[in-house]
């Protein structure tokens, strides 16, 4: 039977690492919290239109996030279609209202009640962009055979927090929202059955009179152990 051929690995320098003086590593690393502490998460959008090439960045400063075997398990569906918007809406309200009237155990409904969530989604039209982000199984080779993928929630999870984190720092804000089941989203954005919706990101600049819940983070302390 034929061996298993082994690619040789190719490495280059590190070209592209900078390293700080200390003094400034303390100065970026506390003003990069500042920064970071201001993000919060956004229930009310404006329609305001976002350019699509502010979106493409952040999706790429997604795409370079850690991850299993570097088989980049995700896919981002950026969708700004009204007509599509619309159907999205009505799927995830359907799916919420039997959420918040049934399906969700009282445990859960009580943890939600700081943050003041209901059944009603009207951002996910205001809003100028849903991104679905969708975890690839495994992937699928062009010959069509099945690709083992690692990892592949965690490595969904990072590159979600950095486009997160990315879109915060173009100052525009999100919202993570988590229609559940979210199923559909694969037939109405025409994913393959390999790919399971991880989260819709709803995009945009916040609306003028848009509130947050006055709730904060947990301390260091609670947070961290330093051994
Ligand atoms: N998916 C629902 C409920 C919800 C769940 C959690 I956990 C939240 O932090 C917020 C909402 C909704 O989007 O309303």
């Amino acid at each position: 039977m034929g061996r298993t051929v082994v690619a040789e690995p190719n490495f280059l320098p590190l070209p592209s690492y900078r390293e700080f003086p200390v003094e400034e590593m303390v100065q970026r690393a506390t003003s990069f919290y500042e920064e970071l502490r201001r993000r919060r998460t956004v229930r009310e959008f404006s329609d305001r239109p976002v350019p699509r090439e502010i979106i493409e960045h952040c999706l790429l400063a997604a795409g370079t996030a850690p991850n299993g075997a570097n088989m980049q398990p995700w896919h981002f569906v950026a969708v700004s279609d009204p007509e599509l918007k619309r159907k999205i809406r009505i799927a995830a309200e359907g799916e919420e209202r039997e959420f918040y009237s049934g399906r969700a155990p009282q445990e859960w409904l009580d943890a939600l009640t700081n943050l003041g969530t209901d059944e009603h989604k009207p951002f996910l039209e205001t809003a100028p962009y849903l991104i679905a982000i969708f975890t690839q199984r495994y992937g699928v080779s062009p010959d069509g055979r099945q690709v083992k993928h690692y990892y592949a929630t965690e490595s969904v999870g990072i590159a979600t927090g950095m486009l997160i984190t990315a879109v915060h720092n173009v100052g525009l804000v999100s919202l993570t929202h988590t229609p559940s089941p979210m199923g559909f989203l694969n037939a109405l954005l025409g994913r393959p059955e390999n790919e399971r919706p991880f989260l819709l990101l709803v995009v945009g600049y916040p609306a003028e009179d848009a509130t947050v819940p006055d709730i904060s983070k947990k301390s260091l302390r609670e947070i961290a152990t330093f051994l």
